[in-house]
């Protein structure tokens, strides 16, 4: 089933210069990029996009973190977008993620964890219209 998922290579991995080397990955796999937007997120739209996690102890973290710096937003579309995505980026632990994913290849953090993938349709869904509806 072609679907279509969204990933943020996060400000971890902007700075570190691997948004061309992330990118590759998803690119050689099958993906194909169908729109892609850099923007250094508002405090208020990282708000919205971890919303889910407003009650969790590393919310404020989490915000800080991913408005911190630029990032890089893609939508993604393939085969099973969001669960081969979900596969491709590994682990939300990096330092526990599987060498050959992209966390376990690239990252040692939690919080700072090198890219961002929607875990669900519903997500997607959500996390696309924060990210490509603004004019941030
Ligand atoms: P993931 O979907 O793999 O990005 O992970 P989660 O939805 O569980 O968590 C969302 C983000 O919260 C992760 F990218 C990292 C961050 N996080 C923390 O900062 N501290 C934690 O203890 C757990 C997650």
């Amino acid at each position: 089933m072609v679907e279509q998922t969204l990933i943020i290579v996060k400000p971890d991995a902007v700075k570190r210069n691997l948004i061309g080397k992330i990118l590759t990955r998803f690119e050689e796999k099958g993906f194909v990029i169908k729109n892609i937007k850099s923007l250094n997120l508002t405090s208020e739209q990282a708000r919205e996009f971890y919303s889910a996690h407003k009650e969790k102890p590393f919310f404020e973290e989490l915000v800080s973190f991913i408005s911190s710096h630029m990032v890089v937003a893609c939508i993604l579309e393939g085969s099973n977008a969001i669960s081969t995505v979900r596969l491709l980026i590994g682990s939300t632990t990096s330092y526990q993620a599987s060498p050959g994913t992209i966390r376990g290849d690239y990252g040692l953090g939690i919080t700072e964890n090198i890219i961002h993938a929607s875990d669900s349709y519903e997500s997607f869904i959500k996390e696309s219209g924060v990210i490509f509806d603004s004019n941030t």
